[in-house]
């Protein structure tokens, strides 16, 4: 693999509503951020990737652009996002946009001048299509539920095609003309001075372009619109074509989010020609999952995460370096969802960061991570604002789930978990905001928050601090970014551990993924701990395992340094 710049990097996803409110209007803002450049670099941050900002009506909070060239007010002005790029740049850090181009919003000005004249230049930067007869064209359905189609105002037969919401109009990649409008829009934004991209639902781009019917997956007659993603050709044609004439000039790190690709492609995406610098390493988000809805979901045991990890990690490693993550704005948040309800403590919360952050790729925490945040909890389905969450209770209710289980269905997975507001201290509001927040915040502020944390040595906080130094460290950092990651005992039940065996040194990562002791043989000669959950941070590397027969405790994690002649490593 060809070692690039970002390689040594950590990285850092902010919901910008969610994360840090300066003027006291509830939601987060710019300014939220710039006052808290110095904690995200003491944490060891580098790259920082923003959710949308842009200019937006908020159906999906932000991922419905309505002008790519403006901020939204809600978060400040252009002279703010200016503000934040020097100050990042001061302290060497580089901010990151969303670039959201499958759709924009439906208030976008394209879309506006298409439906004013359809047969017209903007009908063309949409997918208009005839209907049956009054009809959808095809059977698909949205991610968010209902038809990927909807009527055109004032037509009878003419649709528009929307992936997502409705208020998500896709935009037309085959129209060359649309293309270039996208490309001049990331060079704009290059050259104002962000680091580069993460690319929203980019898979989504190319289309099946004979829009016909699939088979029906669920009782509404429709198959997900993913099905269409199964015969679409051509996307890395696109995707070159953008790196080529916006990206790659400007050097421009690009983090694609891509679900439903063929693993035999990995290397079209993240290889030396890749389209894409890193992709998101999604395979533990995806145990489990159901066409059904979220009701129907299976819960993730130890062995699953560790098959997961070890499975991508055995495609991608040779190729390029995925970004490994516990969750996300999408996703519940990580401790709650990969970890046994009743196993979540500052232990086992630092056992699934260690592990994350142990296992090849780029690190990418997301807002709270670094604390533990846990999900938040929901007793009525008005708390919720994601429409997701809302779509998917609504599955769940049709499926025939009475309202108190269907709300219990879909609490555990909604995107809200997620998108509560970031605990800085014990103050009102988790000292996010003076004002009333936007989203109700989870109170369990009072216990997590940064504030406490900052005064241990032993917090969740100081751990992650302490691990993404060790992956900067001249010692250790080779191994931990380069070392080939090698299973070891992959058969043992809830025991996932394995070695990273850089050019120098060899480190082997244990994680006794359960509530029970667990007595382990350890080969090789030198076993110095250098990360260990169950002591203070301090006291990393102070001191050398002497027996061949460890006991791990219940969650523990270690990263041990082990001689080079171990077998088979
Ligand atoms: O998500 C893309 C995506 O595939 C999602 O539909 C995901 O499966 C879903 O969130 C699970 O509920 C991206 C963004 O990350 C997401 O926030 C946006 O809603 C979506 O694109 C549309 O822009
Ligand atoms: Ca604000």
């Amino acid at each position: 693999m060809k070692r690039k710049w970002w390689h040594t990097k950590a990285a850092y996803q902010i919901y910008p509503k969610s994360f840090a409110d300066s003027n006291g209007d509830g939601i987060g803002d710019l300014q939220g951020i710039i006052g808290k450049l110095d904690y995200l670099k003491e944490l060891g941050i580098d790259l920082i990737w923003i959710s949308p900002i842009y200019q937006s009506p908020f159906v999906d909070q932000g991922y419905d652009i309505s002008d790519y060239y403006a901020l939204d007010p809600a978060f400040g002005t252009m002279e703010d996002m200016e503000e934040l790029l020097g100050e990042a740049k001061k302290r060497d850090m580089g901010i990151i946009m969303d670039l959201v181009v499958n759709h924009c919003s439906d208030k976008h000005e394209w879309f506006q001048k298409a439906l004013k004249d359809p047969f017209g230049k903007y009908g063309k930067y949409f997918y208009f299509m005839e209907g049956k007869d009054g009809m959808p064209p095809c059977n698909w359905r949205s991610y968010f539920g209902g038809s990927v189609w909807e009527k055109l105002p004032g037509y009878d037969n003419l649709f528009y095609l929307h992936m997502f919401a409705k208020e998500q109009p896709d935009l037309n990649w085959e129209n060359p003309e649309l293309r270039e409008e996208i490309y001049r829009m990331i060079r704009w934004w290059l050259e104002k001075g962000v680091a580069g991209f993460r690319l929203d639902a980019i898979i989504n781009i190319k289309k099946d372009l004979r829009f016909m019917d699939f088979p029906a997956d669920r009782e509404d007659g429709m198959c997900a619109g993913t099905m269409m993603l199964k015969h679409a050709k051509g996307v890395h044609t696109f995707l070159q074509e953008m790196k080529e004439k916006a990206f790659a000039p400007y050097g421009a790190f690009t983090i694609g989010e891509l679900f439903d690709f063929r693993q035999d492609e990995m290397e079209r995406y993240i290889g030396e020609e890749g389209c894409f610098e890193s992709i998101f390493d999604f395979a533990p988000h995806l145990i489990g999952g159901s066409g059904k809805g979220w009701y129907d979901r299976r819960e993730v045991g130890a062995d699953d995460y560790r098959n997961a990890v070890f499975g991508s990690k055995a495609v991608s490693q040779e190729i390029g370096l995925m970004a490994n993550i516990i969750e996300n704005h999408d996703e519940p948040r990580g401790v709650s969802h990969f970890l046994p309800q009743g196993h979540v403590s500052e232990t086992s919360k630092k056992m699934l960061g260690g592990l994350m952050l142990m296992a090849v790729g780029l690190p990418f925490l997301y807002q709270g991570q670094e604390i533990g945040m846990t999900n938040q909890t929901f007793t009525d389905i008005h708390q919720v604002d994601d429409i997701s969450t809302k779509d998917e209770y609504q599955v769940a209710l049709d499926h025939g789930l009475s309202r108190e289980e269907a709300l219990w269905a879909v609490a555990s997975m909604s995107r809200d978990n997620a998108r509560t507001p970031m605990q800085w201290s014990s103050e009102p509001h988790a000292g996010f905001t003076t004002g009333t927040p936007w989203m109700r915040e989870n109170l369990n502020y009072r216990e997590i928050n940064v504030a406490e944390q900052e005064t241990r040595a032993d917090s969740v906080l100081a751990f992650y601090r302490e691990m993404i130094r060790l992956r900067k460290s001249e010692e250790y950092g080779e191994a931990i970014v380069y070392g080939r990651q090698i299973p070891w005992k992959a058969e043992e039940k809830e025991l996932m551990a394995f070695y990273r065996k850089g050019e120098e040194k060899t480190l082997l990562v244990l994680a006794n993924y359960r509530e029970e002791e667990r007595k382990l043989r350890i080969e090789g000669k030198i076993r110095k701990v250098i990360a260990d959950n169950t002591v203070p941070t301090d006291q990393w590397g102070s001191y050398t395992l002497q027996e061949d027969t460890i006991t791990m405790k219940g969650y523990q994690f270690l990263v041990l340094e082990v001689g080079p002649m171990v077998a088979g490593v």
